[in-house]
């Protein structure tokens, strides 16, 4: 039996990385009948004989979408322009980063495509997310983000399209992971990631996923949400469960009419409420 940390699956076959060696292993053991599923980023026991999955060791953490375990960092990707800058979506990767204890970072892409006008509306952008405390990044800073990155189990979540698998080229060349040129040439958004798999990089462990169009915070509870927003935080209300909606004294309303909160993540907060049923 050997100890290691599956980094990869398609369906029900399971890459696991054990002393700079892989093996293709399948489940089987305890954890079935407890209905636990192997995650990308779990750390097991094997029988590497029979390539059977015997144990999983406990999690650090767990992120819903993706899903995967285990994670330091989970770098969200997002288009600055094709696809369009969607900030609702941003703001729920952000949060659910915040939800499952893994510390959000942000990198933007495609800055090239912008013209003078939309590059200052970046800058807004970016203002607004760094003064909150989040670190940012642009896709072309490859240096500055090893350095960051390094000894990190980092996961890249956002859109298709963002440029996850093209970030990860970027930072490791020699991968060549597959991204989306061909089907962009034929002009087709489709999915270019199908699977999540962690790929080496000198110590960093880059783990790259299939994007999405839309995501959905379902499982938590408004409250979890309202605590998924570090800025609020700052602000102290009247009633202590506030939930900055239509209270009396509110802190974080009055925050927002003086523009200490970005109106834009105020927004964003009032439609992820809505949109949860609990
Ligand atoms: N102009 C420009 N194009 C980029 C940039 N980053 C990525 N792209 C292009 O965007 C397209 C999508 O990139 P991918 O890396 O495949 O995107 P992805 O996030 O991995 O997408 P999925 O795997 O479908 O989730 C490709 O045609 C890339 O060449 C960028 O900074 N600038
Ligand atoms: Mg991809
Ligand atoms: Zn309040």
């Amino acid at each position: 039996m050997l100890k290691g940390i599956i980094v990869k699956n398609i369906s029900n076959s399971y890459t696991v990385l054990s002393e700079k060696k892989l093996y293709e292993c399948i489940p089987r053991g305890r954890f079935r009948k407890e209905k636990k599923t192997p995650l990308v980023g779990d750390k097991c026991l094997f029988d590497e004989k029979n390539c059977y999955i015997l144990e999983l060791l406990e999690r650090k953490n767990e992120l819903k979408r993706p899903n995967v375990a285990n994670i330091d960092i989970c770098l969200i990707v997002t288009a600055l322009k094709s696809p369009r800058l969607n900030t609702l979506l941003l703001d729920k990767e952000i949060s659910l980063a915040i939800l499952s204890n893994v510390e959000p970072v942000l990198c933007f892409t495609k800055l090239d495509l912008l013209n003078e006008n939309e590059k200052k509306e970046y800058e807004q952008i970016k203002k607004i997310y760094e003064q909150i405390g989040f670190k940012v990044f642009e896709n072309n800073e490859t240096s500055k983000l090893k350095e960051f990155l390094k000894n990190k189990i980092v996961v890249l979540t956002g859109q298709t399209g963002a440029g996850k698998s093209t970030l990860i080229n970027k930072l490791a060349p020699h991968l060549q992971v597959k991204t989306n040129e061909i089907s962009l040439a034929l002009n087709r958004g489709k999915h270019t990631t199908r699977h999540t798999e962690i790929y080496d990089l000198e110590g960093i462990g880059l783990c790259d996923t299939p994007g999405f169009s839309s995501l959905e915070l379902k499982e938590y509870s408004k409250e979890q949400i309202r605590n998924s927003f570090p800025e609020f935080k700052k602000y102290s209300c009247r009633f202590n469960d506030c939930m900055h909606l239509k209270e009396k004294e509110c802190g974080v309303k009055e925050a927002l009419l003086e523009n200490k909160i970005a109106p834009s993540r105020y927004e964003n907060y009032q439609k992820m409420l809505s949109e949860e049923s609990k």
